[in-house]
């Protein structure tokens, strides 16, 4: 089938994606910082779908740490056919001039500037095989802004912008680039977000049915299953509560 790579596959959606592709048959590479669940899902999908795994425990944050391992992995695990550009996180909601300084720094480094790194390693080696798919997760927030998302918001925008570059920088290589939006999915982001708060995090999906990381992770599937003159480049999904980054009915 081919090989997947997956960012933040320790949790969420990330988690969720490498389940769903190695269910189909790919070989995956997840990564991480937690190397315990690393671990655990390695094991999980050999015994599941006797999926060959490559888990790689890195900060996408760290520049050299993403060149030292995932730079150096083998040949044969190079040929990477999917990119899925999943690990980011929100820190912190509060109104701009509240806003955490460090809280910023996490957002823009890991959202922005983490798939960056992990981009610049992989596109490389999809050139040269003149094939390949980036699927970068965006999210709801990547297309309106919400009061007190602010840096959030514009970490997703960017991830937006540069989706669109890289489709335009791709074309001659006939790599395709989706962007993949989701609104709100219960997974560890709120939690993450509101700093281990679960009764924070909980009200986040009170009076709706949210997305499951399944949810994601089969629309990140359908998109690759597609023939190969077809790249869907743009691909909003959200509850049926909600109809956009702010509007979600909650009665
Ligand atoms: P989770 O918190 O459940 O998962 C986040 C994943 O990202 C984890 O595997 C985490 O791994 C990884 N990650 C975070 N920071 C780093 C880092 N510095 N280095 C390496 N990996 C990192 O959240 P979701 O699954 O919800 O989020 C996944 C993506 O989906 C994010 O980009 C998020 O912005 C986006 N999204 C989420 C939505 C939602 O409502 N949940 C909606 C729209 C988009 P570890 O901690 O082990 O490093
Ligand atoms: C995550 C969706 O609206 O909770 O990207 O920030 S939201």
């Amino acid at each position: 089938m081919g090989i997947a790579l997956i960012t933040g596959a320790t949790a969420g959606i990330g988690e969720a994606c490498a389940i769903k592709l190695a269910e189909a048959g790919y070989d995956v590479i997840i990564t991480g910082r937690r190397k315990d669940r690393l671990e655990a899902l390695q094991t999980q999908l050999a015994q599941e779908y006797g999926t060959n795994v490559l888990a790689l425990h890195f900060d996408v944050r760290d520049s050299a740490a993403v060149k030292d391992v995932l730079g150096n992995i083998p040949e044969e695990w190079r040929a990477v056919d999917v990119l899925v550009n999943n690990a980011g996180l929100a820190a912190g909601l509060s109104t701009i001039d509240e806003g955490n300084l460090d809280d910023w720094e996490a957002m823009i480094d890991t959202n922005i500037k983490g798939l960056l790194y992990v981009s610049r390693i992989v596109i490389p080696w999809m050139r040269s095989r003149t094939s390949g798919h980036i699927i970068n997760i965006g999210s709801t927030a990547s297309k309106q802004v919400y009061a007190k998302g602010n840096v959030y918001c514009a970490t997703k925008y960017a991830v937006d912008a540069l989706s669109q570059s890289m489709r335009v920088d791709m074309l001659p290589y006939r790599i395709k680039v989706t962007a993949i939006h989701p609104g709100a999915v219960e997974t560890e982001f709120s939690l993450v977000r509101f700093k281990g708060d679960e009764n924070r995090a909980k009200d986040v999906y009170k009076g709706f049915i949210p997305l499951s990381p399944k949810d994601v992770a089969d629309v990140v599937y359908y998109c690759t299953t597609l023939p190969p003159h077809v790249c869907i480049n743009d691909l909003v999904l959200t509850p049926l509560q909600q109809a956009n980054a702010y509007y979600i009915d909650k009665n």
